[in-house]
């Protein structure tokens, strides 16, 4: 069955709730581990002031005694202390008394296309589930995942490549220096002078009453080749990180590898030979591919990119309209972020160590971490002896 996880609640409702189902048992929590992951998304530069308000500390509701998985679904939830001042704006049950009604729809938000669907002019029915507050749930379930991912050699990184126009430079291999650097650094970046860059843009954007998307790299080491399958549309990994990504709010295209650029390439020049040495096996010594190829992990490390949109919400708001009156007004002004690039990074680390471990349970099976580690040497074995 692998993993699957749902989550539940809006923005300002009282809790964020996740259920992850299919862990194996056995597998250690630290809850600091989860708490921190929680903390790194709800920082970077340019964030708004929900993220004073909250925070963001995961609470057990089961699946987990003394530190370890049961085997049984996972249920953390996550307390939206903003509640608070929005109770009555979001109240269960009663009337709508509250004039926090929003009528003006942001273009770039899922305000109009959900008004429309469910035939409603009262959009905060709509924007409180599409607002990126769900993703802090994911988050968890990244958390849960990188520790079994752990488990068996694995490390998901992230870092942001870039943030509006300020880029950083491109490198092939990072180093531990590199990795420190972007966990320590405000905007996820492991260039000093591009952080500038991106700070200062990220300020004129805010003087300015927009917003700035960017780039982040997810880069997951340790793989063993062929997680996933070659064999039907819906078992392809980059398909399944794709999806994942794309499912991101804002997200707008996701790269594997060289990805757009390698179309604009020659086939010598998008494809990376192979070598075989007996110590190491056979090997790459460029990985263009991202660490894919058919649909399966090649062993070499997996890169991806998640490139996201520049935040909805602007205080200087584009032109829309009054979906009650029909007459032209400004969009919704909402509290909101200048950028968060940042944020999104620790979001896509949370979706691609989900599907890995998803990958991982179906290439290996078993209902225990301890039949996995078994079944994942075992395959090991069969990989050294090929
Ligand atoms: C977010 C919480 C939200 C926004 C942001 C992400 O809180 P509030 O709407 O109360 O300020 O800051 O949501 C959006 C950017 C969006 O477009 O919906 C969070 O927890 O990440």
């Amino acid at each position: 069955m692998g993993l699957r996880f749902l989550t539940a609640g809006e923005s300002h409702g009282k809790r964020l709730v996740v259920i992850l189902d299919g862990m194996p048992k056995g597998l250690p929590i630290e809850n600091e581990r989860v708490r921190s992951e929680l903390k790194r998304r709800q920082g970077g530069y340019g964030r708004g002031r929900r993220m004073q308000i909250e925070s963001d500390t995961p609470e057990f509701l089961s699946g987990v005694r003394f530190g370890k998985t049961l085997g049984s679904p996972i249920a953390v939830s996550i307390e939206n202390e903003d509640f608070q001042s929005w109770q009555d704006a979001m109240a269960p049950f009663g009337e709508q008394t509250d004039k926090r009604a929003v009528t003006r729809p942001r273009p770039g938000h899922a305000d109009l296309a959900g008004g429309l669907k469910y035939h409603t002019h009262e959009l905060r029915d709509i924007l409180e589930r599409a607002s990126a507050r769900e993703t802090a749930a994911r988050v968890v379930v990244g958390a849960l995942c990188k520790l079994l991912l752990q488990a068996l050699g694995v490390r998901v990184l992230g870092h942001v490549l870039s943030i509006g126009k300020a880029k950083a430079p491109s490198k092939q291999t990072l180093s531990e220096a590199d990795w420190q650097r972007a966990l320590a650094s405000e905007v996820a970046c492991i260039d000093p002078n591009a952080e500038t860059d991106m700070i200062e843009a990220i300020e004129q954007a805010k003087k300015d009453g927009d917003t700035l998307g960017g780039v982040a790299e997810v880069r997951v080491l340790g793989l063993v080749p062929g997680l996933g399958s070659h064999v039907q549309w819906d078992l392809k990994l980059d398909g399944g990180l794709a999806r994942a990504l794309m499912s991101i709010p804002a997200i707008k295209a996701v790269a594997i590898g060289e990805g757009f650029e390698a179309a604009e390439k020659k086939g010598s020049e998008v494809h990376d030979a192979i070598f075989f040495d007996k110590k190491q096996g056979f090997y790459r010594k460029t990985n263009r591919s991202g660490g894919l190829e058919g649909g399966m992990t090649t062993g070499e490390e997996l890169i991806v990119r998640a490139f996201m949109k520049p935040i909805a919400t602007l205080m200087n708001p584009l032109p829309s309209v009054n979906v009650r009156t029909k007459q032209p007004e400004p969009a919704e002004i909402e509290r909101s972020d200048t950028c968060a690039v940042p944020a999104m990074c620790v979001v896509a680390e949370a979706m691609v160590a989900f599907v890995l471990a998803d990958a991982y349970l179906q290439k290996l099976g078993g209902d225990t971490l301890g039949e996995l580690i078994e079944r994942l040497d075992r395959y090991k074995n069969l990989l050294e002896e090929y």
